[in-house]
């Protein structure tokens, strides 16, 4: 672990913080949400909630893990020799990336058929990208963390590609009112993607260790925040929506 200055220690510890009591309220609410939406959108806040429990325990986790890497003492901070555990986040975006695909599906409501060959090809395109990018962000010389983010990018491109191509398609089929939505969670999917790729080249400058380590883990802090809690509540409205439309036809229907 990078000596680092006492803000910077801080920053990171109140990010963390910060969090795991979004990551827990995201929960509740989208838990909560599943009464607000038509049986067929209910899987969908199920799973949203499920992505930011299985963060909210991470969360917790990892600031534990970087409570327990440095000490404070009389304002003084040392490196207690206890590394911090980068595993927690990996193994957090292996279980929640894939859900986050299978999310933005299954609020398509698609075919069985088409719904089920997307989410097994993006889920494994994403599991991959993931174990890809691991051994890179472990490493210590940038050779080895260049070679694993490179192999980890092409899965990444791909989902890149399957979002905005593949499933350009099927969202031009969506009701009218939500169609901006969709666009929208799928927009702030990605941007919010864009993100991560960035934070793992911020070891290539030469900022020094302790920077480096305070805006990569503040960097992925804001893109789980966003891609997690923030992508659940579009989903959210989402659901909200396409129930009550479905609701109004079925009216007029009767
Ligand atoms: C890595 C390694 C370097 C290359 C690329 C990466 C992409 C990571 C992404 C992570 C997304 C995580 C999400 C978590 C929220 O649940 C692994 C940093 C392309 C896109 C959405």
């Amino acid at each position: 672990m990078p000596t680092i200055e006492i803000g910077q220690y801080l920053l990171v510890y109140n990010a963390f913080s910060f969090t795991f009591a979004t990551m827990a309220a995201a929960t509740i609410f989208l838990w909560f949400g599943r009464s607000q939406v038509g049986p067929g959108y209910k899987t969908a806040l199920t799973i949203s909630g499920l992505v930011t429990a299985i963060a909210a325990y991470h969360y917790f986790r990892i600031f534990e893990s970087w409570e327990t890497a440095y000490e404070v003492r009389d304002g003084v901070i040392t490196v207690t020799g206890l590394a911090f555990n980068d595993a927690y986040r990996y193994v957090d975006w292996l279980l929640t990336v894939p859900l986050l695909l299978i999310e933005l599906v299954l609020v398509m409501r698609l075919s069985q058929q088409e719904t089920v060959s997307k989410s097994v090809r993006l889920g494994l395109a994403a599991a991959l990208m993931i174990v890809l990018g691991y051994p890179g962000e472990i490493a210590d010389d940038n050779i080895t963390r260049a070679i694993w983010g490179t192999l980890s990018t092409v899965p990444f491109l791909y989902i890149v590609w399957e979002l905005f191509r593949g499933l350009g398609a099927a969202i031009e089929r969506q009701p009218a009112s939500v169609r901006g939505l969709i666009k929208q969670a799928r927009l702030l999917t990605f941007a919010s993607w864009g993100f991560y790729p960035i934070v793992y080249m911020i070891p290539y400058t030469n900022l020094g260790g302790a920077v480096t380590e305070t805006y990569v883990q503040v960097g992925y802090t804001i893109a789980d925040i966003i891609a997690k809690a923030g992508v659940g509540i579009l989903i959210y409205l989402i659901a909200v929506r396409k129930s009550q439309a479905e609701e109004a036809q079925e009216a007029r229907a009767a």
